[in-house]
């Protein structure tokens, strides 16, 4: 899949062409037995019960055309539900049969020019699809498109504004729980170190459907609990933080054969989940939420508590929020914007 973000809806599909054409051939695509087989349901995909035949829409939250994506919101079986819907890329390996199996209907012909609607057979045309529900409050505005406003957080700030507020009003992290107790998401680690002081899950991202390699997405989550996000770490935290660069780059080298100089490392700040986690994608990959006012690469972190143990305590950071997130009328009401 391309992504399946809020925001950052930016011009990346040229981007990928040439993303497409650095990548080696062998980093290319995900290996099969990988993408299509080992990794279980939700894969290939087992067939499910068509939940959405249900599904009353209230309002589009935000669409591209260019991403060719949707965020929908609306109501399933009476709760709250954001649906999103994306159209993934055409791979390489289909191109066979999307020519031999398919129905062209023709809309012009002009000289040596035609133009024509190719019908694919179903399997060739899924829509990637992420439903939340119940959703909250919370993640209709994470979606909806709105205006950004550029944040200044101290030290101070954080303790006495950002602190109190993500104490309250985060989403749940249940979900991260979940993937790090084997309750959910088991069948799609792709490495483990269970230790409890450095381990971490290194799994792909939700956003990602693993087909091709060229938009690699993985997360590792830590599994120590008590971080909430980059302002609680100290130097106390650099072999964890070591461990995760190592043996996460390892993994993907090993699994996907992509080598480190593909990959962008990094962490959110703010993070959507308090639950300290490392974004791994593909250099090459316009992801939602790398630009410079959001991702901090886990090697300047490294390096930042390598020279001052206390950095992510005092530093100032800067981070956007939309128009509507309520930590931003926190920061207005203290007089800081
Ligand atoms: P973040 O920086 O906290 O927030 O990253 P963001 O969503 O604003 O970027 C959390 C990452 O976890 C994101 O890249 C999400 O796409 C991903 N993610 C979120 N959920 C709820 C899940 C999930 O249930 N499973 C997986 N595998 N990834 C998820």
């Amino acid at each position: 899949m391309k992504r399946a973000a809020e925001s950052n809806m930016a011009d990346t599909a040229s981007k990928r062409e040439t993303d497409r054409d650095e990548a080696d051939e062998s980093a290319h695509k995900v290996k099969r037995t990988e993408a299509d087989g080992e990794n279980g349901p939700g894969h290939d995909g087992e067939e499910s019960e068509n939940i959405l035949s249900g599904f009353k829409t209230s309002s589009v939250l935000s669409d591209s055309a260019r991403e060719k994506n949707i965020f929908i919101h609306g109501k399933l079986a009476d709760q709250e539900a954001v649906v999103i819907l994306e159209k993934t890329p055409i791979r390489e390996e289909t191109l066979a049969e999307i020519f031999s199996g398919s129905r062209l209907k023709l809309d012009l012909r002009n000289d040596i020019y035609s133009t024509y609607r190719l019908q694919a057979p179903p399997h060739l045309n899924e829509i990637k699809t992420t439903v939340v529900c119940p959703a909250t409050e919370k993640h209709i505005k994470k979606y909806k498109r709105q205006e950004s406003f550029l944040v200044e957080e101290t030290g101070t700030d954080y303790r006495s504004i950002t602190l109190p507020y993500i104490q309250k009003q985060s989403f749940s992290v249940q979900w991260v729980h979940n993937i790090l107790e084997k309750k959910a998401e088991a069948e799609r680690v792709v490495y483990e170190d269970p230790d409890p002081e450095v381990g971490f899950v290194l799994l792909p991202d939700f956003k990602w459907d693993q087909k091709q390699v060229h938009d690699l997405y993985l997360i590792a989550i830590v599994h120590q609990r008590n971080i909430r996000s980059l302002r609680d770490l100290t130097s106390d935290h650099i072999p964890l933080l070591q461990n995760i660069f190592q043996k996460g780059k390892e993994a993907i080298l090993q699994r996907y054969e992509l080598p480190a100089s593909k990959l962008r490392v990094y962490l959110h700040y703010q993070p959507s989940y308090y639950h300290l986690h490392v974004h791994f994608t593909t250099l090459g990959y316009d992801a939602p939420g790398c630009g410079v006012e959001r991702a901090h690469l886990l090697a300047d972190v490294i390096q930042n508590l390598q020279s001052d143990p206390q950095y992510y305590e005092k530093r100032t950071l800067y981070f956007p929020l939309r128009a509507d997130d309520g930590l931003l009328g926190k920061f207005k009401e203290a007089g800081r914007l």
